[in-house]
């Protein structure tokens, strides 16, 4: 059990700004009282959350949404609250300029200003210490015929390859995939494989983010963990969770054994690490943000925890035996193990209080912002 609780103790996750700042869907963005009105509030709620869980000592800043006149300044703020400037975020999809692309754009000059965006975004990782950045591309097209297919590749290739020589000691970059929205023809990374393969033909610095919002419905992205780990291209994920779409929902909310069975796949393959970043993408559109993030943070405990239970020699031998049933039910034992108890008591022991979500609940915390952030303009998505 000590090492599980170590394993446990040492996890990192980290959380978005954005899920701090009012989001929504096309049809509405609702209004929170006490919602941050720039990036230093959202650090100051982010603290909250690693104040209350232990494990959420980074936070991604996603550009320009967290656009600031002194990022060192931003950065030194965030170590007085006791966190970090986590993965730093490229926008290259709110722009009119980006209707038809943005580094895949067939006009040269639009492809000149995305990809200075995204050299930007490698100078504010200098500004704060971030090694990370992450890529995501809303690029793809409409209709069959809009544009060449293969020349949108040859165009991301030239981009990514030029960020990809900007990059620092020590710092990289992953490159996110989806597979639809906002285009809804084709996108221009899709799939794992084509975010895969651009890594591959680049180098080691760049990695694969898995968002677990991004796939098919039915996909076992478990198995896409699993192959990622094994090439060491996993750069990290995006976490949340969906019932139909790109929800980002709750991780774990919708589908708590996924969950478990991707942390599985990660602690079989060795990539409970630091080199694989595990931060959360998601918007709390109706539910309370602070106390949304807590309890995403405690999923994806709560999963690692169960995951760490296997008993992988067990496993194994089963596995080895053909025995169909015993490997399934030595997994299912474990996914239906309550890690609440273990939980509670490895918190008490890091100085905690046993459950987070009542610990923010009486923290007046919440009563603190509501009061104090009055007048000004909320953050949110800027869209
Ligand atoms: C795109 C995405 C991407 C972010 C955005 C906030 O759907 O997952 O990771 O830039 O959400
Ligand atoms: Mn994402």
């Amino acid at each position: 059990m000590t090492d599980i609780k170590a394993a446990l103790r040492a996890q990192r996750i980290e959380t978005p700004s954005w899920a701090y700042g009012n989001s929504g869907t096309r049809f509405k963005v609702f209004a929170q009282q006490g919602v941050s009105r720039d990036p230093y509030e959202k650090l100051a709620d982010a603290a909250q959350v690693h104040a209350c869980t232990g494990i959420a000592p980074t936070v991604a800043l996603h550009i320009p949404w967290d656009k600031v006149a002194d990022y060192a300044d931003l950065a030194r703020h965030a170590r007085e609250l006791g966190v970090g400037i986590g993965a730093i975020n490229s926008n290259v999809f709110q722009d009119d300029d980006y209707k038809l692309g943005s580094v895949t754009n067939p006009d040269p000059a639009v492809r000149r200003k995305a990809t200075d965006h995204l050299l930007e975004c490698v100078d504010i990782m200098d500004a704060t210490g971030s090694d990370t950045l992450k890529l995501w591309f809303s690029d793809g097209i409409n209709y069959p015929g809009q544009d060449d297919l293969r020349a949108r590749q040859d165009r991301l290739a030239e981009s990514l390859a030029e960020v990809y020589d900007r990059l620092g000691e020590g710092q990289r970059f992953l490159l996110e995939y989806k597979l639809f929205e906002p285009a809804f023809y084709a996108t221009d990374v899709p799939d794992w494989g084509t975010a895969y393969a651009h890594c591959v033909k680049l180098g080691p610095k760049a990695q694969v983010v898995v968002d677990t919002g991004h796939h098919a419905p039915g996909t076992n992205i478990e198995f896409i963990v699993a192959f990622l780990l094994r090439e060491g291209r996993l750069g990290g994920f995006d976490f949340n969770s969906r019932f139909y779409a790109d929800d980002d929902l709750m991780v774990g909310a919708a589908d708590p054994f996924q969950l478990f069975r991707i942390m599985y796949e990660v602690i079989r393959g060795g990539g409970l690490t630091d080199e694989v970043a595990f931060m959360l993408d998601q918007c709390h559109n109706i539910e309370p943000k602070i106390p949304g993030q807590i309890r995403s943070v405690m999923n994806v405990q709560e999963a690692t925890a169960k995951a760490l239970l296997v008993d992988r020699d067990a496993l194994a031998a089963a596995q080895a035996a053909g025995d169909v049933l015993g490997a399934n039910a030595v997994l299912m034992d474990a996914y239906n193990t309550d890690v609440r108890p273990l939980l509670a008591e490895l918190r008490e022991e890091m100085g905690l209080a046993p459950d987070p979500m009542a610990a923010y609940a009486g923290s007046g915390y919440f009563e603190k912002i509501a009061a104090e952030r009055v007048g000004g303009q909320q953050a949110g998505w800027g869209a």
